[in-house]
C-alpha cells in the first residue's frame, strides 16, 4: 500500500487544529492530528516542507520503519514540533492499517484490556462555591471523575478557569493575554477547594487537580500533603516537569499521586521518573510524544514500575487524537484513567468521530482504523486565526510558567 498524497489541513473550528491526511493507491485514507497549541503553523510548516516529500511513495504498512526513519532521519531528535509532526504520520498510518486489515486499531494493539475508559470532566469557577457547584453538575452528568480548578482570590484570572462550561480553552486570539499569578493565594485556596468539594460530593467521586507546573517541590511538598486526607485521585504537574531531581525531593514530602507529562515529548523526560517510581501517572498523549507507535513504548516501560497512563485530553488536541488515545487506552494493561475536555460542536463537526460518552466512561467504537475522520469541505470554512497561550506574571512582574 503506498502514500499517494499528503495533505495538511490548517482549520478553526472553535480553536485551532492542524491535521494530516494520508492517501494511498488502494483507495484508503487516514488521518492524524498535530496541533501544537499556540505554535500550529510551526508544525504545519514542518509536515509541508520537510516530511511530507519524504512520505510520498513510501509503504504506508511499514509503521515503526517510518517512525524511526522521521525521527532518527531529523538528526536534531525529539522536540515539540519535530514528534508533533511525527505523531500525525504515525496516527494516520495506524488508521490505515485498521482499515486495510478492517480491524479497529486497539485490536492490533492487543486487543481490549477493558470495554469502557474511565474519564474525567473539567469543573471550574470563580471561586469555590462555583467550582464545587459546577463539579455537582459533571457529577449529575454521570462523570466520575472530576477535576476542580477555581479563582484565586486577588488574581483575575486563573489557569483551568472560564472560557467554556465543559470545557476550558486557553488560548486567545491576538498576541499573549498575561495573566497575574500569586503562589501564596493560590496554596491558602486548594486545600479549602478540596475541603468544600469532599464535604459537598461526599467520597464516591474521584477529584484531581492540575497545578499547571508552577510550584517549587517544597511548596508542592506542603500542598500535597495537605491534600492527602482528601485523597485525590492525583495532584498534576506539581512542579516544573524539565528538571526531574525535583521530583525526588517531593516524593519525600507526600504520599499524594503524581501525575505529570503532558509536555513531554520523549521517553527520555519521563524514564527516570518511571524507573525510580516518582510519579503515579504518565499524561504523555500520542500527540506530543510522537504518535501510538512511542507511546505503547513508554506504556509497556511503565507497566512493571505500576505507573499507568492517564493521558492529556484537552480541548487543544483534536478529535484525532482523542480517538488514538481511547485506542491506546482501551488496549494497554497499565491504564489510569483518560482526560476528557469536551470540544464545541463545530470542532466535533469537524472531525466526525465513533467515541461516545455515557455514565463517566467513554466508549470507542470498533470501525475499522482510529473511528474518525476530517470533512475536509467543512474544515475549510473555519480560516486559521493565530491564537497564543497565556504569559503568566507575579505581582512584581516576573514572569513565570503559565
Ligand atoms: C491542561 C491543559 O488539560 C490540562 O491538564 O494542562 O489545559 C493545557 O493547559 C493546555 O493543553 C495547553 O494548551
Ligand atoms: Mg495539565
Amino acid at each position: 500500500m503506498k502514500i499517494t498524497d499528503a495533505r495538511v489541513i490548517v482549520c478553526s473550528p472553535g480553536r485551532n487544529f492542524v491535521t494530516l491526511k494520508l492517501e494511498t493507491d488502494e483507495g484508503l485514507h487516514g488521518v492524524g492530528d498535530a496541533t501544537l497549541n499556540g505554535r500550529e503553523l510551526a508544525v504545519a510548516a514542518y509536515l509541508q516542507e520537510h516530511v511530507v516529500p519524504l512520505l510520498i511513495g513510501r509503504d504506508a504498512r511499514r509503521i515503526e520503519d517510518t517512525w524511526q526513519y522521521l525521527l532518527k532521519g531529523s538528526y536534531w531528535g525529539p522536540g515539540p514540533v519535530t514528534t508533533s509532526a511525527i505523531a500525525a504520520v504515525d496516527m494516520a498510518l495506524w488508521d490505515l492499517k485498521g482499515k486495510a486489515l478492517g480491524a479497529p486499531v486497539h485490536e492490533l494493539l492487543g486487543g481490549r484490556s477493558r470495554d469502557r475508559v474511565l474519564v474525567y470532566g473539567h469543573a471550574n469557577g470563580r471561586d469555590v462555591a462555583e467550582t464545587v457547584a459546577a463539579a455537582e453538575r459533571y457529577r449529575d452528568l454521570g462523570y466520575r471523575a472530576i477535576r476542580l480548578q477555581s479563582g484565586v482570590p486577588g488574581l483575575e484570572q486563573a489557569y483551568g478557569v472560564g472560557r467554556g462550561e465543559l470545557y476550558y480553552e486557553p488560548a486567545e486570539p491576538g498576541l499573549p493575554p498575561e495573566h497575574g499569578w500569586s503562589t501564596e493565594a493560590y496554596l491558602d485556596l486548594v486545600p479549602k477547594l478540596f475541603n468544600a468539594a469532599r464535604n459537598t460530593l461526599g467520597w464516591d467521586v474521584h477529584l484531581l487537580h492540575d497545578a499547571h507546573h508552577r510550584l517549587t517541590p517544597t511548596e508542592a511538598g506542603w500542598l500535597g500533603h495537605r491534600l492527602e486526607d482528601y485523597r485525590p485521585f492525583w495532584l498534576e504537574d506539581p512542579i516544573g516537569d524539565l528538571l526531574q531531581d525535583g521530583f525526588v525531593h517531593l516524593r519525600r514530602q507526600t504520599r499524594v499521586p503524581v501525575a505529570v507529562g503532558e509536555i513531554f515529548n520523549s521517553v527520555y523526560q519521563l524514564h527516570r521518573l518511571v524507573t525510580e517510581q516518582l510519579v503515579d501517572y504518565l499524561r504523555t498523549t500520542v500527540l506530543r510524544t510522537g504518535g501510538i507507535t512511542p507511546l505503547m513504548k513508554i506504556a509497556h516501560l511503565a507497566d512493571p514500575y505500576q505507573v499507568r497512563l492517564g493521558s492529556h485530553g484537552a480541548t487543544d488536541l483534536s478529535p484525532v487524537t482523542m480517538a488514538a488515545a481511547l485506542q491506546v487506552d482501551v488496549a494497554v494493561h497499565n491504564f489510569g484513567i483518560q482526560e476528557y475536555m469536551r470540544h464545541s460542536d463545530q470542532t466535533d463537526e469537524v472531525f466526525p468521530h465513533d467515541y461516545r460518552f455515557h455514565g463517566g466512561y467513554l466508549h470507542p467504537g470498533d470501525s475499522p482504523g482510529l473511528g474518525v475522520d476530517i470533512d475536509e469541505d467543512l474544515a475549510a470554512k473555519f480560516p486559521y486565526e493565530r491564537a497564543y497561550l497565556p504569559v503568566s506574571r507575579l505581582a512584581d512582574g516576573t514572569v513565570t510558567w503559565w
